[in-house]
């Protein structure tokens, strides 16, 4: 086993970030990876699949260790359609399969019922790190004294670390506190490796972020997306190359249809141009992206029709 300058062994593990929906769980997990992977807005249940981002501590810092942390869907008690039911099994599962928890709560608004039914189902021989998220939005970090005091009463967490996701406060902190807990062992992943995530899905995702983000209130519950083509070329201009992808946004009503094309087709040119840069972005590439809408009732209905379009 390689040991570190400060004898640390290496150690490397995966680590589920679970938590409500909207307490900041996939800000998180590109805070921590310094990286945009998990795409992330303002409504509830943004995310729907599990999402890898690679954190990789190496020797010679304090504790040498390959994290390998895990987004989740945020886990939610008062939907029971087959979207909500799938993305709560995933969450549940990316628990199970960890071995380690950091459970993500909002300081602002405290410990909830909700908060309270997912650590029900948290294997109890877990070991979880309660992530108090948005710390900033408090103006008296001394308000948050009595919710410390009650979640340590509840003595179920290894650690409780007041957070900023959004501002990346104390997410040193809390990697560290992590890592310590990982078993030793060698590392996975590569050292620059960030995601297990094709550009294929990342590309999809990012489409799916615009329209969480630019449609309104319930629109992009009824929307997903799918790559229909991607293709890499070599770029006399970029370093990265040149990808070119065409992706269908799937609504669930005819009438959806216009909403999401907008007045002469300006709704769908700004998600599409903002996509783009997006995955530009991130790819370090040049992008040429096309985007179509079209209408398929019911996508949503079923758990099969689900797997159809890449929900577990
Ligand atoms: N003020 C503040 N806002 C935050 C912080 N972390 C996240 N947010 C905001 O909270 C909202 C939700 O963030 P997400 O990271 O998408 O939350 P999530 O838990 O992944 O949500 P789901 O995927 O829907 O379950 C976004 O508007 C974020 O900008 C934080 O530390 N402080
Ligand atoms: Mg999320």
């Amino acid at each position: 086993m390689t040991q570190s300058a400060t004898d640390q062994p290496f150690r490397c593990g995966h680590v589920a970030i679970v938590g409500r929906p909207n307490v900041g769980k996939s800000t998180l997990l590109n805070g921590l990876v310094g990286q945009a992977l998990s795409i992330t807005s303002s409504k509830a249940q943004t995310t729907r699949h599990r999402i890898l981002g690679i954190r990789t501590q190496p020797e010679g810092a304090p504790q040498p260790a390959q994290l390998i942390f895990i987004d989740s869907p945020g886990y939610q008690t008062k939907s029971h359609q087959a979207l909500n039911r799938v993305l709560n099994k995933t969450s549940l599962q990316v628990a199970a399969e960890s071995d380690l928890v950091v459970m993500v709560c909002d300081a602002g608004s405290g410990w909830t019922a909700a908060d309270q039914q997912l650590l029900d189902r948290i294997d109890p021989k877990l070991p979880i790190i309660l992530a108090l998220n948005k710390a900033d939005k408090l103006a008296d970090a001394s308000r948050m004294m009595p919710l410390l005091q009650k979640l340590g009463q509840l003595q179920r967490f290894d650690e409780i670390v007041p957070i900023s996701a959004l501002k990346g406060k104390q997410l040193d902190l809390l990697a560290e506190l992590c890592a310590a807990r990982l078993p030793p062992g060698e590392a996975i992943y590569g050292p620059d490796e960030l995601t297990d995530r094709s550009e294929r899905f990342l590309a999809a995702e990012l489409i799916r972020e615009r329209l969480f983000r630019l449609l309104g209130d319930e629109l992009p519950y009824e929307t997903t997306v799918v790559i229909d083509q991607y293709s890499e070329e070599p770029s006399p201009s970029h370093a990265g190359g040149f990808r070119r992808i065409a992706a269908t946004i799937f609504v669930n009503r005819e009438s959806q249809r216009p909403i999401v094309l907008g007045k002469g087709g300006e709704g769908i040119k700004r998600i599409a141009s903002e996509a783009r840069q997006a995955m530009e972005h991130l790819f370090d590439a040049k992008v040429f992206l096309e985007v179509f809408v079209k209408v398929k009732t019911g996508w949503a209905d079923t758990e099969q029709s689900l797997k159809a379009y890449g929900y577990e």
